[in-house]
C-alpha cells in the first residue's frame, strides 16, 4: 500500500499551489525517459509500481513532473509522477479507451499557421482551438511567414481570432520579425506548438533558440526517433521555466474525449450570447430566437467560425 501510494498517478487535478517536483520528462525512448533535473539530464527507467498504477493512460509522458532516484552517473529511476494538471492527448492506436499523452501539463497550445505556403485553412485552425478549449488549455495563434505577405493583406484572415480574444502573434522565422513577440508569449510556460506540416514550427523553434539547430523540413530530426515521430514529443528548454514542444498536427490529435454537446462553449466569442437564446437547449443551428445566429447575421460573430461550429455540431463520425 505504501508502495502503491508512491507510484500512484491520481486523476483529480492537483491544486496549482501543490509543490511541483523540479524534474521534468523531456523525451521518451521506449523504456527510457530523459528527465531534466537542476543538475542536468538523467536517463531513467520507470519503477514497476508507477506503470501498474494506471493502465488507461501513459504511466509517464513528456511534460510529467517526476521524482527520481539516481542509480549511477546520468542514470536513474522514476519513482513517482505528479498528478497531471492537463494533458494534450489522443486515443492510443488500436484501443477504444486508452489515453496516449502527447504532452502532459501544457500551459497553452500555440497553433501555428502560415500566411501562405501552405495556404492557411481557418477551419483547421478552429479545430486546434476547440481541442485546446475542451481541455481547458489556453490557446494562441502564431501567424508565420509574414515575409510572404508584404502588403499585410493575407494575415487579415486571422483577424477573427483576435476578435474572439485569442492572442495572435505574427512572425517570420526567415527574417526574425516578431520572434520577440513569440518569445514573450511563451515565457514561463510549457507550450505545445502545433500546426500543419510546413508552416515553420521547427524553423520558429530554431529562431527562438539558434543553438538547437533542429533540421528544418525534417520532423524526425526534432525527435531523433525516425519514422515513429508523429506521436513522439520532445520538450525543449528555451529559458528558465520556458519549454516548448513541437507537437503533431490536428489529424493526429483528433477529437477524442470532446463533448460536442458543449461545442458552443468552446467558441469564446459565442459565450456572451449563449444565455440569450429563446430555447435554453438551443443548438444554434436553426432555432428561432437564436442569439448566436442573430450575432452571425449582424456580423458580430465571424461567419467562417460559425461555419466550423455548424459542421462539427451537425456532423458525426467522419466529418469530425
Ligand atoms: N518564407 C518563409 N519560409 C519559411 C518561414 N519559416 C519556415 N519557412 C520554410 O518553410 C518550410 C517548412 O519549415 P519547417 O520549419 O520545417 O516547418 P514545420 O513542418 O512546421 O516544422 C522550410 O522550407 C522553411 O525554410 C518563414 O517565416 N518564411
Ligand atoms: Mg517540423
Ligand atoms: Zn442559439
Amino acid at each position: 500500500m505504501e508502495q502503491l501510494e508512491a507510484g500512484a498517478i491520481v486523476d483529480t487535478p492537483a491544486p496549482d499551489t501543490s509543490p511541483r517536483p523540479p524534474n521534468i520528462v523531456i523525451r521518451g525512448y521506449g523504456q527510457y525517459y530523459d528527465v531534466l533535473t537542476p543538475e542536468g539530464v538523467v536517463r531513467c527507467t520507470v519503477r514497476g509500481v508507477v506503470k501498474r498504477a494506471r493502465r488507461k493512460t501513459d504511466p509517464v509522458a513528456v511534460g510529467d513532473r517526476v521524482e527520481i532516484t539516481r542509480t549511477g552517473p546520468g542514470e536513474g529511476v522514476i519513482e513517482a509522477v505528479a498528478p497531471r494538471l492537463r494533458t494534450l492527448s489522443r486515443r492510443a492506436r488500436g484501443t477504444e479507451d486508452v489515453e496516449q499523452v502527447i504532452l502532459a501539463n501544457p500551459d497553452q497550445l500555440v497553433a501555428v499557421f502560415a500566411v501562405a505556403e501552405p495556404e492557411p485553412h481557418p477551419r483547421m485552425l478552429d479545430r486546434f482551438l476547440i481541442i485546446a478549449e475542451a481541455r481547458g488549455l489556453a490557446a494562441a495563434v502564431c501567424v508565420n511567414k509574414i515575409d510572404l505577405d508584404p502588403s499585410g493583406e493575407l494575415r487579415r484572415r486571422f483577424d477573427p481570432y483576435r476578435a474572439a480574444g485569442y492572442p495572435v502573434v505574427e512572425t517570420s522565422a526567415a527574417t526574425g520579425a516578431g520572434i520577440d513577440d513569440l518569445r514573450a508569449l511563451l515565457r514561463g510556460k510549457i507550450s505545445a506548438l502545433s500546426g500543419p506540416s510546413g508552416v515553420g514550427k521547427s524553423s520558429l523553434i530554431n529562431a527562438l533558440n539558434p543553438e538547437l539547430d533542429l533540421r528544418v523540413g525534417d520532423i524526425s530530426a526534432a525527435t531523433g526517433k525516425g519514422r515513429h515521430t508523429t506521436t513522439a514529443t520532445t520538450l525543449i528548454l528555451l529559458d528558465d521555466d520556458t519549454y516548448i514542444a513541437d507537437t503533431p498536427g490536428i489529424r493526429q490529435l483528433g477529437f477524442w474525449g470532446i463533448d460536442f454537446s458543449r461545442l458552443d462553449t468552446y467558441f469564446p466569442e459565442f459565450r456572451p450570447y449563449l444565455d440569450q437564446c429563446y430555447y435554453a437547449d438551443c443548438t444554434h443551428l436553426t432555432e428561432p430566437g437564436c442569439a448566436v445566429l442573430a450575432a452571425v447575421e449582424a456580423g458580430a460573430i465571424d461567419r467562417g467560425r460559425y461555419e466550423s461550429y455548424r459542421v462539427l455540431r451537425q456532423g458525426t463520425g467522419e466529418d469530425r
